[in-house]
C-alpha cells in the first residue's frame, strides 16, 4: 500500500484544464503511483456521463498498473470493479463499508487521533490526513492543520499508511514526508497545470528526495 501512496492523483472533470483523459495519460507517463476519480463540485459529470468518463480513466489505470479509487461513490465503485474506494468521514459507516466492499482498497479521511484511531479500528488501508495548506479546491475543509497532525498520529502510535491532502505542490511537499506521511495526495499541483507530465515528473523527483533526505 504504501508504494502505491507515494504520488496519490486525485481528480475529477471540473478540476482539468483540459480533457481528463489526456491529463491522466500525461500524469501516468510523469509517475503518479495511485489514481483516485473524484467527479465532485459546481459542473461534475453524473449519471451515465460520469460513469463513461469513469470507464476511460480506469482503463488507463488498468492498463499501466496504477490502482484505480474511487470517491465516495460505493454504487459507482462496485460497477466499475474499482480497486478501492475513498471516503470521507461523512459518507457513512466504515465498517459497514468494509463488509460491502470485501477486499478492496478502504481509504478513509481522518483529520485528527480520534478519526484516526477509528479508521484503523474499522478496516481502513490507508488514511489521508488534510488539509495539510490552505487550498482552493476544496470550499467545505476543516481547518488547515499541518503536516504537525501528521507527526502527532505517528507520536501516537498511529502506523496504518498515512497520505497528506490539501494546497500541496512541489515546494512544499517535503514538511509532509518529513511529518512520517507515506506520500501526498493532490488535485490542482497536477491537474491544473498545462503540462501534467512535468508536473508529475518533477513531483515524484521531490517526493522521493525527501524520503532520501528524511
Ligand atoms: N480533501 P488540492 S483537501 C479533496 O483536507 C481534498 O481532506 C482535503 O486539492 C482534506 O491538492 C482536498 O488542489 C483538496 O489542494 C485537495
Amino acid at each position: 500500500m504504501k508504494k502505491h501512496l507515494k504520488l496519490y492523483f486525485v481528480m475529477g472533470s471540473v478540476n482539468c484544464l483540459k480533457n481528463p483523459v489526456e491529463v491522466l495519460s500525461e500524469a501516468i507517463d510523469g509517475g503518479i503511483t495511485m489514481f483516485q476519480y473524484r467527479e465532485k463540485g459546481k459542473g461534475a459529470l453524473e449519471g451515465e456521463d460520469k460513469l463513461q468518463l469513469g470507464k476511460k480513466l480506469q482503463s488507463l489505470c488498468n492498463q499501466n498498473n496504477i490502482p484505480f479509487i474511487v470517491n465516495d461513490d460505493i454504487n459507482l465503485a462496485l460497477e466499475l470493479d474499482a480497486d478501492g474506494i475513498h471516503i470521507g468521514q461523512e459518507d457513512g459507516d466504515v465498517s459497514k463499508i468494509r463488509k460491502f466492499i470485501g477486499r478492496k482498497i478502504l481509504g478513509v479521511s481522518a483529520h485528527d487521533l480520534s478519526e484516526a484511531t477509528e479508521a484503523v479500528k474499522t478496516g481502513a488501508n490507508y488514511i489521508g490526513v488534510g488539509p495539510m495548506y490552505e487550498t482552493k479546491t476544496k470550499l467545505d475543509t476543516n481547518e488547515v492543520a499541518g503536516p504537525d497532525m501528521i507527526r502527532q498520529l505517528r507520536q501516537n502510535n498511529i502506523e496504518i499508511p498515512i497520505v497528506g491532502i490539501g494546497g500541496i505542490n512541489q515546494q512544499n511537499l517535503k514538511p509532509v514526508i518529513n511529518a512520517g506521511a507515506d506520500g501526498v495526495a493532490l488535485i490542482s499541483a497536477i491537474s491544473s497545470l498545462k503540462q501534467p507530465r512535468e508536473a508529475a515528473s518533477n513531483l515524484i523527483e521531490s517526493i522521493n528526495d525527501s524520503f532520501v533526505n528524511e
